[in-house]
């Protein structure tokens, strides 16, 4: 489905030439606004704490990055990635349900979308008729058409095709929003022919709402799923090369060395005066490894993982080797190869691993 990017064979030996086929593209994510006090750098944002509701917008640009007028952006996806809504230290962000009332604030303009969940069984749904569940199920997430139901909601993320440098702003498309459960989707093609060449100055193409809990601490980073989920599609309907995929990031401060705990006894954990959790390792990774539950330290393997006789090879000689290790209550220099984890214990988990690294009989 993806054109191979050939800039990857020339650039080992033809310099200069990459230029030529190198692929360009662009989804971004940026923060705009935050319902408290905030400052925003490029694409991170600030937040003086947690407990606010942060708006991001989606930026596609330059997918012809030579100006030469192709490729066109017949469609695009963005899929946003929620792995990563609980990589901060503590706390983790989560999609509102916007209430339909506000259709007046472009903040919150309700727009095409083709997923939703049915209100009583959570189902996901596009329209009422897949909520069956009673006679008074309805679609939530769906399109905030009047009359409102109790309850009802617009999306937590949504496109206000009204803006000026809206993407397809001059042409005919289908924008949608996907809220099928857990999930946040924003994608538009274009109807008939016209696809648009690249104004080579970022263009919105929607708008993305999540909360961070009053407890956060830490970076959130918010980014896009790759490809096929997140793609820029060009007149020949194929999706394009290289396409670079950037990720918004959120980050609350921290106040004492406690906001800063990262769950590991492994780290010293303190809170930097500029507000930036620092988990320095109290012991010498180069040398020594550690259990994160106590904190305990025991010496790292000289040699390869798995490889306890050091003969070079992962063998049925190291297995045998491997049940005298096992279960042991501290780890000796001649088992701790097998300590596959750097965790200072010798478990099952390990021996699943060692059996990953077997290189012979
Ligand atoms: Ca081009
Ligand atoms: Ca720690
Ligand atoms: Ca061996
Ligand atoms: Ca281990």
């Amino acid at each position: 489905m993806f054109r191979i990017p050939r800039a990857i064979f020339f650039s080992c030996c033809v310099v200069g030439m990459t230029a030529l086929n190198a692929a360009g593209g662009e989804i971004a994510f940026v923060p705009v606004s935050a319902s408290g006090g905030h400052t925003i750098t490029g694409n991170e944002i600030h937040l003086a704490n947690g407990g606010q509701r942060v708006f991001l917008e989606v930026f596609l640009s330059d997918w012809d990055p030579d100006g030469d007028g192709t490729p066109r952006l017949k469609a695009w996806q963005a899929d946003v990635n929620s792995a990563s809504f609980s990589g901060g230290i503590r706390g983790t962000l989560e999609y509102p349900q916007l209430a339909c009332e506000a259709e007046t604030d472009p903040n919150r303009y309700c727009r095409t979308q083709f997923g939703g969940i049915c209100s009583l069984s959570g189902n996901a749904c596009i329209d009422d008729f897949e909520c069956a569940l009673s006679p008074l199920e309805f679609c939530q997430g769906s399109v905030c058409a009047a009359p409102l139901l109790i309850g009802d909601f617009c999306g937590q993320g949504f496109i206000f095709e009204g803006r000026s440098d809206y993407v397809y702003l001059a042409v005919d498309d289908l924008p949608a929003v996907d809220l099928t459960v857990g999930k946040l989707r924003l994608a538009s093609t274009v109807l008939a022919g016209e696809n648009p060449a690249d104004p080579h100055v970022p263009a919105y193409a929607g708008t993305v709402v999540l909360d961070v809990p009053i407890d956060a601490v830490g970076s959130f980073d918010v980014g896009f799923r790759p490809p096929p989920d997140s793609v820029l599609l060009g007149e020949d309907n194929q999706a394009m090369a290289g396409v670079t995929l950037t990720p918004a990031r959120i980050t609350v401060p921290c106040t004492s060395n406690a906001d800063c705990n990262d769950g590991s006894s492994c780290t010293l954990d303190t809170c930097r005066t500029d507000g930036i959790c620092r988990n320095r390792e109290i012991y010498n990774i180069a040398f020594e490894c550690c259990d994160p539950e106590v904190g305990a330290i025991c010496p790292k393997a000289a040699g390869a993982a798995g490889d306890a006789d050091g003969n070079g090879t992962v063998d049925l000689a190291d297995i045998a080797q491997f049940q005298t290790c096992y279960g042991a209550l501290s780890i000796t220099a001649a088992c701790a190869s097998f300590d596959m984890f750097c965790d200072c214990d010798i478990t099952l988990g390990d021996f699943a691993a060692v059996l990953d690294v077997l290189t012979g009989p």
